[in-house]
């Protein structure tokens, strides 16, 4: 096996990573080589949060961790705790702040001020109304959105009460958080108060700044996120089970390639718009390509692949590599996962990089402005810069064949009539099959790819794992585009890789046995078809009864970390891969790995092998399900790891 192959499981992937080896590119993966992480910083043992640090309290001997201490006097584990809880901050920020760009193009979009937006989903939008309790009789679609986006803004900046989304959870988990004391107030006031409590002398018990960290994932999840996929769906709509491909076999070498990357749908969705208009073909077959051809990267790629069936290029660890293929015109980034790599590799190429966020700029990159009064205007300025620079391609391009077909799209609204019908819509066949045992239980495996272990393979090993028991599995984010590269995001799945009760159910509907529900901030997704299960009725009354499982067996990003804890919040056991930020402090680590189950009946887990990891996620659904009384639903037996050895 050859280093390559030890980077990713992904043929396209290596193939490319050894092209740029070849040609002498920097990469990530090079990169990663040159520089190994440093295990005090691993670990979280050390503090720079003022300058008579930084503090560094690497662990000396076993059982010595409550006595290490920093210059201040602080001890390992409040040093520890704040940094899990500046990471939940970080976390909650960017999918917040993701979420305010949204809602102020929404806004914009009401009034008319906006360029190429609609109020396209009226339905969801008078849903999503009276949520937030507004009063819709003989109000026109126009005043109801307005009122809805100033309520929605007004989350952000709430000083008291409770963030509205919080009453979307089941009673249960909301007297849960009310009686600990962690239902946020508001968005913007817990990120803020996390950066307070965490300043140098301040909250100084881990307990206390863990609460704290509680109630801002929980603004992030039950929040940010969460009016953030509402607000995209109004505007853009519902996603639906759409076909698409994946990989960077979809760069094709006679158009020109349009690659969009980052988070915030807006600017993509105009660029599908432009990306169509006969103009923009006509201008590209002037310049020798065959047309235009727009392909998406990470989260925003996500977004217009459900929405539109926009092909996808990669995900996280592949985003130097589509432009290392040497047939990319243009790329565009807004915000997070966009390294900044990404021009050095442009630059070995003709590729343009383009920053459109304002909050974003890359050194050496071109910055155009994205904003939505004249957003059609601006997608086809972009476009049009990308179909001149076709010429000026100056490598031989080099596209990996590889590209896989996939179904992909399945918002909460969308499971709900796939599983009961348009007239019935419901969750109660996806019960029942829970509680008659074809299908064991539900999981949700999402988040990034990490350069510090194999790419793709966490989430695939783990993936398949679940799925051969019988395990639903819902999936977001670059965890989603790994499982359609192997082909896991498609019916016929259901036939290959999954147990026979969860094949038999995906067969009866039509289903993959992994469902792709989109993008990060669409983990909002996950919590409300749980919140849909436990209303069903059947799976006991709160989120925590439910035989589910949460895991994120790649996780690189602080915004996986607010994901983890939103969901151990919610009530969900969760299992992180690769490493994990607080093993400096040993009481910090059993806080959150068992205390915490005590109080909010979720808590986390750290395994590093995915297979190991699926089998935890297993044993938590099976207790789940024997708490239930559904353990004798289940005539099939669990082959675990020893019992599959031995029939091999
Ligand atoms: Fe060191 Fe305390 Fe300053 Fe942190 S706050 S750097 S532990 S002196
Ligand atoms: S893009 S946060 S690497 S999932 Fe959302 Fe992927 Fe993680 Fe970024």
């Amino acid at each position: 096996m050859s280093d390559e192959r030890l980077k990713s499981i992904d043929e396209a992937t290596v193939e490319i990573i050894k092209k740029a080896e070849e040609e002498n590119i920097s990469t990530v993966f090079t990169r990663a080589d040159e520089i190994k992480p440093c295990p005090i910083g691993v670990e979280e043992s050390c503090c720079k949060i003022c300058a008579m640090g930084p503090c560094r309290l690497p662990r000396t001997k076993k059982g010595e961790q409550g006595l290490r201490r920093g210059v201040c006097g602080a001890t390992i584990d409040t040093i520890v705790a704040r940094n899990f809880a500046r990471k939940i901050a970080a976390g909650a920020a960017s999918h917040s702040d993701h979420a305010r760009e949204v809602v102020e193009t929404f806004i914009k979009t009401a009034r008319g001020e906006t360029q190429g937006f609609a109020i396209k989903d009226e339905v969801k939008l008078i849903e999503v109304a009276l949520d937030f309790g507004i009063d819709i009789n003989e109000k026109s679609i126009k005043d109801i959105a307005l009122e809805l986006g100033e309520k929605a803004l007004a989350q952000f900046g709430r000083q008291h009460g409770e963030i509205t989304y919080i009453k979307k959870a089941p009673l249960r988990r909301q007297e849960i958080w009310r009686k600990h004391d962690v239902v946020p107030r508001g968005i913007d006031r817990e990120v803020v108060e996390i950066m307070h409590r965490t300043h140098m002398g301040v909250d100084q018990e881990y307990t206390h700044i863990i609460q704290q960290a509680t109630r801002c994932a929980l603004a992030d999840g039950w929040g940010g996120s969460m009016i953030s996929t509402d607000l995209q769906d109004i505007m853009f709509g519902i996603p639906v089970p759409t076909p698409g491909t994946i990989n960077l076999g979809v760069l094709k070498e006679d158009h020109v390639n349009v690659v969009v990357h980052g988070h915030e749908p807006l600017l993509p969705e105009l660029l599908v718009v432009a990306s169509r208009d006969p103009e923009i073909k006509r201008l590209a077959e002037k310049m020798g390509a065959r047309g235009i051809n727009l392909a998406g990267m990470c989260c925003s790629a996500n977004e217009i692949l459900m929405r539109h069936g926009i092909p996808c290029a990669g995900n996280f660890l592949q985003q130097e590599l589509a432009l290392v293929t040497g047939a990319v015109e243009l790329m565009t980034v807004d915000v997070q996962c966009e390294m900044q790599g990404l021009q050095h590799v442009a630059e070995c190429f003709h590729t343009k990089l383009i920053t459109t966020s304002d909050r974003a700029k890359i050194a050496g990159a071109t910055h155009i402005q994205f904003r939505p009064e004249n957003g059609l205007d601006i997608a086809k300025d972009i476009l049009k810069m990308a179909i001149e620079n076709y010429p000026n391609r100056r490598h031989a391009i080099n596209i990996p064949s590889h590209s896989q077909d996939t179904v992909v799209g399945f918002s909460h609204e969308t499971i709900n009539y796939i599983l009961g019908g348009l007239f019935r819509a419901s969750y109660r066949p996806l019960n029942d099959n829970i509680m008659n045992g074809r299908i064991r239980g539900v999981a949700g495996v999402v988040g990034c790819n990490n350069v510090r272990t194999t790419h793709d393979s966490g989430h695939i090993t783990l993936i398949k794992e679940l799925i051969k028991n019988d395990v639903l599995v819902l999936t977001t984010g670059c965890a989603a585009m790994a499982c359609g590269k192997a082909g896991l995001l498609t019916p016929e799945a259901s036939h290959t890789f999954a147990g026979s009760g969860l094949a038999e159910v995906c067969e009866a509907i039509g289903i993959p046995p992994v469902l792709h529900l989109g993008s990060c901030v669409d983990n909002s997704r996950i919590l409300i078809a749980a919140t849909a299960m436990v209303k069903e009725g059947g799976l006991g009354n709160d989120l925590s009864d439910l035989p589910a499982a949460g895991a994120a067996p790649e996780w690189m990003s602080e915004k996986a970390i607010a994901i983890g804890h939103y969901f151990v919040a919610s009530g969900i056991f969760t299992v992180f891969g690769t490493t994990w930020p607080t093993l400096g402090s040993d009481r910090v680590t059993k806080y959150l790995f068992e205390d915490i189950g005590e109080i909010y009946k979720g808590m986390w887990a750290y395994e590093a092998d995915p297979e190991k990891a699926a089998h935890l996620m297993i044993e938590h659904i099976d207790r789940k399900r024997k708490a239930l009384g559904l353990d004798k639903a289940r005539e099939r037996v669990l082959f675990d790891m020893a019992m599959r050895r031995a029939l091999d």
